[in-house]
């Protein structure tokens, strides 16, 4: 190939793998699969290798390429980064508008603000000159920071070249460096699988990540960018708002926060701190407050700074995440496979807007790992909707004499012997279906709702059943007697009958259901339903060799090994032969997956739901064969948004992407599921 060709080839690479970064990372738009991302990137590393005057700092290939550093240098900075104010209610709000007006004089009510969520994550100064990146900078002490370009290289939100013209010579931009919640999840889950210890949050994730020396370490943490600002800016000009400066920033290339939005008054500074407080538990990322500033840069630059914080802005701060309190004792719970699970119980503390009194301990290297003991003071995270945990324990709080937690050496429930088997980080009680406490959770798990929902057969009831020697296995529900539950405590004719007649009705299902409530490890609803499509029959699966189960998406070597487990146990073929001796059935499905009226289309649900919960409404468009995803794309199909409905509502409606209430989508549901 001739040279000029070679180097136009490189270039149009670049300027796609650019385009597509951008498209992916800033805009949260994807436009190409990632196999054709892949292959232009591998084509582009080849002319490179080939050809190395074709290198250039900003190529997408040079994300990560300079060899670990020894330390970190130290960067100035050239205007401080500075902290906020911080208001904790309504009062603090009406305080800080009051002190605006006081200085601006009469004329400016209602104020314009720009108001934005504050994420949780470590505050960096980017520093481009012509457009190119230089320097990546932490906060420091707001004076001076650690350089950390080569890392701050490898974050793919970040462009090493800004996009398009007209950016000063000098932009310094300012933001955060954040790890999503999912990606903090995914790093700890690995880390715990190898034994190592976990991040304590998301934050503390995102700032060990950045403070690598080897950026080839930060490379493989899923980190964003999300810029909130500017410092110094020479030879150019920005627009007066500041929310047109956060416009540009995202036109050359940079994230900014998709919630981020310009109000008018405090009041309405309010309610946008409202409404994302219901949000907060489902956004993808931490956040403590909301952050307000004023737009104008103009009256921003009047109102000027005190100490070391700008006047013209203030965070409000949510609830914390994070409290201390005191672990009062660990109890052991057995699980429907027998995993002996810690559970510490604690003072109640508030936090996360709600009041905690247990947290899980997951198993016993987690304890270790945490250095835990009885009495000890903790700190309890609870973010999102996820489970509150220990994060850690404040070790000059520990009371004399404190006791280590000792593991029990035979089931809690049973007294069989415990084992951890192979790698397993877990104890289990080794009883099987002889421990009580591996019958409840088997009956519960059976009995529930996305299962075989058979309604008021409750917790409690379970218990009662399985104590007083009626039900040992699923299929005995189904040879319960009136006179039986007659003669059980708090058990009314009406209560016993309704029951009978739950029970009975539970008898049609459907075979994902049916293989979901089987409990069998690691099958999870979406998976039962995987098999059902894949296999149409409950004999087709239960006779199905290894090979063709792991045919099934969603169907691993584990998942396939717990399987044939179990259709190689004569007890629980027995049990499942009791079951449909007793009626359970459903219709074999004749339709292939690819026949199925959603097939091939992504859907997602958001807000609340009046007549079912998000779960039900999951369920049953994917038994029409659609998809349903987290987070909105360029690639959903269509979004049900219930009350409440926030960023994703917000996304769909920036995409053109269809949006069903819930009425509409039950009226659809109800011509789908005629028709398939
Ligand atoms: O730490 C910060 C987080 C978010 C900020 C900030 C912000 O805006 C959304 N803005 C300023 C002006 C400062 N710190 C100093």
């Amino acid at each position: 190939m001739p040279a000029s060709e070679i180097v136009r080839e490189a270039d149009a690479l670049r300027e796609r793998l650019d385009n597509w970064n951008y498209q992916y990372y800033v805009l949260d738009r994807p436009t190409v699969p990632d196999a054709e991302y892949d292959r232009c990137m591998q084509r582009l590393q080849q002319l490179e290798a080939q050809y190395p005057a074709l290198q250039r700092p900003d190529s997408p290939t040079q994300r990560v390429g300079a060899a670990p550093l020894d330390k970190f240098r130290q960067v100035s900075h050239e205007l401080p980064m500075l902290s906020l104010d911080n208001a904790f209610n309504e009062q603090d709000m009406l305080d800080f508008n009051r002190r605006l007006l006081d200085r601006l004089g009469a004329g400016h009510e209602p104020l314009e603000f720009a108001c934005e969520p504050k994420l949780d994550g470590i505050a960096v100064s980017l520093l481009y000159r012509d457009g190119l990146l230089v320097r990546g900078a932490t906060r420091g002490d707001g004076s001076t920071g650690e350089d950390i370009t080569h890392n701050v290289r490898t974050i793919a939100s970040i462009p090493l070249r800004l996009r398009g013209s007209g950016y000063p010579a000098v932009l310094e931009v300012r933001g955060e460096i954040y790890l999503p919640r999912a990606g903090f999840e995914e790093l700890n889950e690995a880390a715990r699988q190898r034994g190592d210890k976990t991040f304590v949050n998301p934050r503390n994730a995102a700032a060990g990540s950045l403070r690598q020396l080897d950026a080839r370490i930060t490379a493989r943490r899923p980190l964003q960018m999300c810029c909130y600002g500017v410092g110094q800016v020479q030879g150019g000009e920005l627009p007066g708002a500041h929310s047109q400066v956060l416009e540009c920033l995202q036109h050359w290339g940079l994230r900014i926060n998709a919630l981020s939005r310009v109000v008018r008054g405090i009041e309405a500074c309010d309610d946008y701190y409202r409404e994302l407080a219901e949000q907060r538990a489902e956004l993808p990322y931490d956040i403590d407050g909301i952050v307000f500033k004023v737009n104008d840069l103009g009256l921003q630059q009047r109102l000027g700074f005190v100490s070391r914080a700008p006047r013209w802005a203030i965070a409000r701060k949510f609830p914390a995440q994070e409290e201390m309190t005191r672990l009062l004792d660990v109890e052991f719970q057995v699980g429907r496979t027998g995993a002996i699970t810690p559970v510490a119980r604690l003072e109640p503390v508030f936090v996360g807007g709600v009041t905690v009194s247990n947290a899980t301990l997951h198993n016993a290297d987690e304890i270790a790992r945490l250095g835990l003991r009885l009495g000890d003071t903790v700190v309890v995270r609870r973010a999102g909707d996820v489970i509150p945990q220990i994060v850690s324990v404040v070790p000059e709080r520990r009371p004399a004499g404190a006791a280590a937690i000792a593991f029990p050496q035979t089931c809690p429930v049973c007294g069989s012997p415990v084992e951890r088997t192979g790698e397993e980080a877990v104890l289990r009680c080794m009883g099987g279906l002889v421990c009580a406490a591996q019958q409840k959770a088997a009956i519960r798990h059976f009995a529930s709702r996305r299962a075989m929902d058979i309604e008021g057969l409750g917790d409690k009831l379970v218990d009662q059943l399985v104590d007083e020697g009626l039900v040992d296995n699923v299929a005995a529900l189904y040879r319960l007697q009136r006179e039986q539950l007659l003669g059980l405590e708090r058990m009314g004719e009406k209560s016993a009958d309704n029951l009978l007649q739950a029970l009975e009705r539970s008898k049609h299902t459907s075979l994902a259901r049916f293989i979901f409530a089987l409990g069998i490890r690691e099958v999870g609803e979406a998976t039962a339903l995987s098999l059902a499509r894949h296999f149409g029959s409950w004999k087709a699966l239960a006779q199905a060799p290894e090979e063709q189960l792991l045919q099934v998406s969603d169907v691993g070597p584990v998942v396939a090994d717990h399987l044939v487990q179990f259709f190689d146990s004569p007890s629980s073929m027995a049990v499942v032969e009791q079951l449909r001796a007793a009626g359970v059935s459903w219709p074999d499905l004749a339709v292939s997956a690819a026949d199925l009226p959603l097939s091939g289309q992504t859907w997602v649900v958001t807000g609340k739901l009046e007549a079912f919960s998000r779960d039900e409404a999951k369920a049953r468009l994917q038994a029409l064969g659609a998809k349903v995803a987290g987070s909105v794309s360029a690639k959903t199909t269509c979004v049900v948004a219930g009350p409440g409905a926030g960023s994703k509502l917000a996304r769909a409606t920036e995409l053109g992407v269809e949006v069903l209430d819930e009425t509409t989508f039950l009226a659809r549901l109800a011509g789908l599921e005629g028709s398939s």
